[in-house]
């Protein structure tokens, strides 16, 4: 197998084992590849052929599949790309080869690394444009940039135009991006700031995570009156802030930390896990018969819920598990025994007069994104040091599961504004970037020209297409950590830090005094 698309590959190199690091197998890998290189020639079809509303469904499908964390199952994943041949068949009576993806690996290094950029980027843009599909959003530009990414990564060989491809997946992510924050707000409701408790309530329960906030909905539907409790798990963790989620009473709380704490927090739980998407990850015996995974998450003899989302096994399972006893208290990674989510776009933003205010009388003096992905590298406690060490006249804003680092901190407040602002799940850097470019506006100045600066971890394909999305927006001086991806040769490295001044993260104290002193 080869495989480098996420942080923690092998030596920060690639896995090429038996199995990756995230314990993908090797039989998985190929699969997984087969399906892109299957996906590509889907690509190239629809250009003899018209494709369909099923074409488009297939081809995110199919993409989010392959994204860490997401499927460990060759047989469904097979099943799949037995799928995509079907659909080619369908829309091309000519015959069309699909692609060998061992053809980009054993590229040339500057070549394998844009196209890996671009690649992953639509891996991650698919999540979200397969959330937005789901909810009835959908976008013919944003569809279409997949026809025309997956067929770039067989056909073009020029790296101008490959590089003008990467900064375009950035672009369109934005759109996507922008489409999922309106099937979710439209749908839902605008997110409002909302204390969460991390601490379970005795009897049944059942434990959600991933970003699908569809199937969640649907099962607090489904277990209403039942006595049964819901609790969120990472990234669904921000479900809590939107009214029409959060108008369900048994929506209690959120359980646990960072995803890649799972198998530990997970151990003997007495209820049932749900995972609608990552990051799930190889399921331990002592809990391995209360795991469910429905939608494109897919594990081997695991119970999946099907496109029916009947979660019937599911709530009998919480009955049949029953919970705990007592009240149980959990905390969060630093102590803490509640988390503050829903400061998206819209809560942030009624507040904007207040806080260009603060920011005139000297009372807020810099903004902090500090936010992505979380992992198990020992090294991402970088985040939480940062985030402790900075001055308290900043205000920190935060996102996707990386914020599990930070949430429970207790920084305080600004005159009423607590100072960690989560604007909710990965996708939701929409909000954050909606916020930039709003201050941004109310100074008569560019987003580099803010008192702002941004601290992202990565881990996964969702955290490429949103870097890219900020580099398309021109945003410069990003510390990026724990690691800088495997995929960026030295060639591509050397543009992104000319022409953008991406900066690895260092140590707390030197990254921070570098952003204070910027300004
Ligand atoms: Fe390795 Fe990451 Fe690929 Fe898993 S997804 S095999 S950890 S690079
Ligand atoms: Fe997290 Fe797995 Fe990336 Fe949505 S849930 S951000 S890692």
């Amino acid at each position: 197998m080869f495989c480098f698309q996420c942080q923690q590959t092998a030596h920060n190199e690639k896995c090429n084992g038996k199995a990756g690091v995230c314990g993908k197998k090797s039989d998985t890998a190929k699969a997984q590849d087969e399906l892109i290189g299957a996906l590509i020639g889907l690509a190239k079809a629809a250009e003899c052929g018209t494709p369909t509303d099923s074409t488009d469904r297939l081809v995110l499908k199919g993409l989010f599949t392959t994204i860490t964390n997401v499927s460990f199952n060759t047989k469904t994943v097979n099943e799949l790309t037995a799928e995509v041949e079907e659909e080619k068949r369908k829309i091309c009576k000519s015959k069309v080869d699909n692609y060998d993806l061992s053809r980009l690996w054993e590229a040339s290094d500057d070549i394998r690394s844009l196209k890996s950029l671009i690649l992953f980027g639509i891996k991650g843009m698919a999540a979200y444009a397969y959330h937005a599909l789901v909810l009835g959003k959908t976008d013919s530009e944003v569809n279409s940039f997949f026809y025309t990414a997956l067929r770039a990564i067989e056909g073009e060989s020029n790296p101008d135009k490959l590089l003008g491809l990467v900064l375009k997946t950035g672009e369109v992510n934005f759109r996507c991006m922008a489409l999922l924050d309106s099937a979710n707000t439209e749908s839902y409701g605008n997110p409002v700031p909302t204390v969460v408790p991390l601490t379970i309530e005795k009897g049944p329960f059942i434990v959600v995570s991933g970003h699908d906030l569809h199937d969640l909905k649907l099962l607090l539907e489904q277990t209403e009156g039942k006595g049964i409790n819901i609790y969120t798990h990472s990234e669904m963790l921000p479900a809590h802030g939107y009214p029409e989620l959060k108008k369900y009473k048994h929506l209690k709380g959120n359980f646990g930390t960072g995803w890649q704490n799972q198998q530990s927090e997970f151990h003997n739980i007495p209820a049932p896990i749900l995972f609608t998407t990552n990051c799930i990850m190889p399921v331990r015996q002592s809990y391995s018969d209360r795991v469910f995974t429905t939608s494109v998450v897919s594990y081997p003899e695991l119970v999946h819920i099907g496109d029916d989302k009947d979660f019937s096994p599911v709530i009998a399972k919480a009955l049949e598990c029953g919970g705990y006893d007592e009240d149980k208290e959990m905390t969060g990674m630093n102590g803490g025994h509640t988390v503050m989510t829903g400061f998206a776009h819209n809560a942030v933003l009624s507040r904007a007069d207040e806080i260009v205010a603060l920011v005139k009388q000297g009372k807020i003096k810099h903004f902090f994104l500090i936010g992505g992905c979380d992992g198990a590298s020992p090294s991402r406690s970088y985040y939480t040091d940062f985030a402790k060490a900075t001055p308290p006249d900043t205000l920190i804003l935060t996102l996707a599961c990386g914020k599990y680092r930070i949430n429970d901190l207790d920084l305080g407040a600004i005159e009423g504004i607590p100072r960690i602002l989560d604007c909710g799940q990965c996708n939701d850097a929409y909000s954050a970037i909606r916020i930039a470019l709003a201050l941004a506006d109310a100074f008569g100045c560019s987003v580099n020209d803010l008192p702002l600066t941004l601290v992202l971890s990565w881990y996964e394909q969702k955290a490429v297409c949103i870097l890219l999305t900020l580099l398309y927006l021109g945003i410069k001086n990003i510390f990026l950590g724990p690691t800088l991806p495997a995929f960026i040769s030295p060639g591509v490295l050397d543009i992104l830090v000319k022409n953008y001044n991406i900066t690895p993260t260092d140590v707390p104290e030197k990254d921070l005094a570098k952003a204070l002193g910027r300004k």
